[in-house]
């Protein structure tokens, strides 16, 4: 599939995946989603990539929300189904074993906010705005955002953010625990790229079932993440990943993990 709304670039094991349609301030529209399907699930599958960056073509916005142009004039079974259609592409990214990084360079409204709250973390420029500017436009979102925020930030601040439509900044987001760190302008993809270096020294194999723990943990109780813990724990003695890990401490060298 040729791809009209997305860039996608690939080096080092890294996707680097830019929403693109600078004219919209990368507004997502049902053409932009379903590229973002076929992106995605081709990147899950890809054995030369092991993690993926999520950011916004052009200096101003990362996603500024959905199309408020397509979605005007829809009936409500299409936006149902517009909605499935977001919630089903942010559910992969969510759920892709292969970790997700939110590099936000600009605006991160709506759909935008919540496609940088099913990454598996985000790092900011402090050029980037936040917020859920739905109830403005006469709706609730979405795509995930009444469920994520409320997960990510806790119920009291989601509310207020979800009711007032208040759009923050990147310091802001930063006080409340939307995003990890503000880099400037400049400097958020050399960041963004030395976290993910960093990730990819360790052994993947452990990552991923980091991630799917972390991930199903949070959708239970405690017992039951304790359990998906100790059983993911247990898989990580069947990875070459695990030996190779303890022998390299234990003879003193560099490990050299091949993510099995
Ligand atoms: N959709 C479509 N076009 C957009 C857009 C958007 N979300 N945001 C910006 N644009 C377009 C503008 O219309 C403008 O186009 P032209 O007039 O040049 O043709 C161009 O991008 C540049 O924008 P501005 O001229 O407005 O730029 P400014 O710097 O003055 O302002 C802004 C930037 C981000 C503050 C402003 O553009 C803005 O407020 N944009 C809308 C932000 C917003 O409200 N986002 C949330 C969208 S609602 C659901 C499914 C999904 C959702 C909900 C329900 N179901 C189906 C149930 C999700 C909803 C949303 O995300």
């Amino acid at each position: 599939m040729t791809y009209e709304n997305l860039l996608l670039e690939k080096e080092n094991k890294i996707a680097t995946l830019y929403i693109n349609r600078p004219q919209a301030l990368n507004a997502l529209n049902r053409e932009t989603l379903l590229e973002l399907t076929d992106a995605i699930s081709g990147i899950a599958q890809d054995d030369d990539i092991d993690l993926l960056i999520i950011t916004g073509a052009g200096d101003k916005a990362f996603v500024a929300g959905a199309d408020i142009a397509y979605m005007q004039n829809l009936s409500a079974m299409e936006a149902r189904s517009f909605a499935a259609l977001g919630q089903q592409v942010f559910m992969m990214i969510e759920t892709m074993e292969k970790p997700v990084i939110a590099a936000v360079n600009g605006f991160a409204l709506g759909g935008g906010c919540e496609l940088a709250m099913c990454c598996d973390f985000r790092i900011a420029s402090s050029k980037a705005k936040f917020g859920q500017p739905e109830v403005g436009l006469g709706i609730i979102p979405g795509f995930g955002g009444t469920q994520r925020l409320t997960r990510l930030i806790g119920a009291g601040m989601a509310k207020q953010l979800l009711y007032t439509a208040d759009v923050i900044g990147a310091d802001e987001a930063l006080r409340i625990g939307l995003v990890n760190s503000v880099q400037t302008p400049e400097e958020l993809m050399n960041v963004v790229k030395a976290i993910a270096g960093r990730i990819l020294a360790k052994g993947q194999a452990a990552i991923r079932l980091c991630k799917a723990a972390a991930n199903e943990g949070l959708q239970t109780d405690i017992n039951r993440g304790m359990t998906i813990e100790v059983d993911a724990f247990g898989l990580c003695f069947a990875t070459a990943d695990q030996r190779e890990g303890m022998t390299a401490f234990i003879e003193k060298r560099k490990a050299g993990f091949i993510g099995k």
